[in-house]
């Protein structure tokens, strides 16, 4: 390695915490050198990865809901309305005192979350029947004075990516099909980062400030912490009988409406990063990569040969609508295959006088590292199949890792000695006491309660002892 590479090396994934903060910035991600805690900067890189994983989202979304966008500011007594609401976030909400050196006669918040911003006005659109389901959504940044440890893209104190979904439904059980919806799109929406997640329903004291329930998506890190990586809340008519929106039935009566909201951050992005990423950096899943074949061309002398055939390639995997990026520099081939490698590029593509001879290029997956010649021929169709080939092998092997390190535990020995690698999952006689003492004693709480119950099967809660047919995951979180 050459000296220069050698002090640009990542530390070892083993250190996860190192690791992380220093791919951020060598994979071009995120500058984390701006001067106020808990705030950071995109690198444009960075920006398009982001670009390219909101698309996906937007994707999806878009089939049913509709994109809008409220004020960052909240006047306090809208704000101050849901006390529930209020409780969760009345500590970490950032205040607008003054215009200039005007002190203004109502304060304003700057949006943690947009329930307050947004039902005010959901109290004038919804009239009838006929105006439900409402499905809007906004990407915006919200700010929340975080008093955990900060750490880039997980727990921000400007959240800049912030996916909010709100809806409006007739009925409980409407709202309770679209919180099981919203899930759905939460898992496709990671299934397409390649990214597993587990879904579980909160503990009832963990649950979003408001809501009748939470259910959240969980991601699994190298280190063994889940993070949440998007929740969705139904929020009964808590929040309907606070801003009164209400619709008129059949018999003339006005009812309550129902309403869930949902939500992904950024925290998306940190957990495809990673999770697929190595010691050598970034590996980009090919639908979020912003370039997805670098194509090198091996040079010796002045060969324009080499440089046409590449310039022919380049051409028809762009025809083919792949991202590609033609490396031209004067670097030395090592230094130009360490860059990209740090930047993820899923796969390269290296082109020299002796490939040419044969009509061959070499194809090298990030990923595994494997060399492939094929034919010139029909390289595109191999770099294409090669993308989709690489999707699927990241998400298999992300899905086998998280699949062993979910660990059936039976006594608090046992989960102590697993959870620094992963998640106990145990039977729970269903008492917050035994909830919270699980939390005091090893350090790891009751993340959820999974949709699947393993069917027929029955335990005890490791704390009190009692019989439970009741299985939750515990883990230890960001
Ligand atoms: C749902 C959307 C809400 O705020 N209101 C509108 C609801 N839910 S939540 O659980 O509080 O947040 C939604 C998701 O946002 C991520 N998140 C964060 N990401 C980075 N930094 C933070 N400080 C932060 N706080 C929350 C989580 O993924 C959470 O599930
Ligand atoms: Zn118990």
């Amino acid at each position: 390695m050459a000296e220069q590479e050698k002090e640009a090396a990542l530390p070892s994934k083993k250190n996860f915490s190192e690791w992380y903060n220093d791919l951020l910035q060598k994979g071009e991600v995120m500058d984390v050198r701006y001067p106020v805690k808990g705030l950071y900067v995109w690198f444009p890189f960075g920006f398009n990865i982001r670009r390219n994983v909101y698309d996906i989202m937007r994707g999806l979304l878009d089939k049913d809901h509709q994109e809008t966008m409220f004020p960052l500011l909240i006047p306090e007594n809208e704000f101050m309305k849901e006390a529930e609401h209020i409780k969760g976030f009345e500590d970490e909400v950032y205040w607008v005192t003054h215009g200039g050196t005007t002190p203004l006669d109502v304060k304003l918040a700057l949006r943690p979350t947009s329930e307050t911003a947004i039902y005010p006005m959901y109290k004038l659109w919804i009239r009838s029947h006929a105006d439900m389901p409402l499905k809007l959504y906004q990407i915006v940044n919200t700010f929340r004075y975080e008093t955990k440890h900060t750490r880039p893209l997980i727990r921000l104190r400007e959240i800049t990516s912030f996916k909010e979904a709100h809806t409006v439904h007739a009925t409980w059980e409407d709202a309770a099909a679209q919180v099981d919806e919203a899930i759905r799109i939460y898992t496709e929406f990671y299934r397409q980062l390649a990214v597993p997640v587990l879904a579980s329903r909160r503990p009832d004291w963990d649950k979003f400030p408001g809501a009748d329930y939470t259910i959240a998506t969980d991601a699994l890190m190298p280190d063994g912490k889940t993070l949440q990586v998007g929740t969705a809340h139904h929020l009964g008519d808590n929040f309907a009988r606070t801003f009164d929106i209400t619709y008129e039935d059949a018999e003339g009566e006005q009812i309550y409406a129902f309403q869930t909201c949902y939500g992904v951050s950024e925290r998306s992005i940190a957990a495809l990063i990673s999770i697929h990423g190595d010691d050598k950096g970034l590996v980009l899943p090919p639908a979020v990569a912003p370039v997805q074949v670098v194509i090198i061309p091996i040079i010796f002398k002045k060969s324009d040969d080499v440089l046409e055939a590449c310039e022919t390639v380049k051409a028809d995997l762009e025809a083919a609508g792949v991202r590609v990026k033609m490396d031209t520099s004067d670097n030395r081939p090592g230094a130009k295959y360490y860059k990209w490698e740090m930047r993820g590029v899923p796969v390269r593509l290296e082109l020299g006088p002796r490939d040419l001879k044969k009509n061959a290029v070499m194809l090298v997956r990030r990923d595994t590292g494997e060399k492939e010649q094929v034919s010139l021929d029909n390289a595109t169709d191999e770099v294409l199949s090669l993308l989709d080939a690489i999707h699927d092998d990241l998400y298999s092997k992300a899905r086998a890792d998280l699949k062993e390190r979910i660990f059936e535990c039976e006594n608090l020995e046992d989960i102590r000695e697993k959870l620094p690698v992963g998640i106990a999952k145990i039977f729970w006689c269903g008492n917050k006491d035994c909830g919270l003492k699980l939390e005091d004693d090893i350090g790891a709480g009751i993340l959820g309660i999974p949709d699947e119950q393993s069917e027929g099967c029955s335990g005890k809660c490791p704390v009190c002892g009692s019989d439970s047919s009741t299985q939750v995951y515990v883990a230890r979180t960001y």
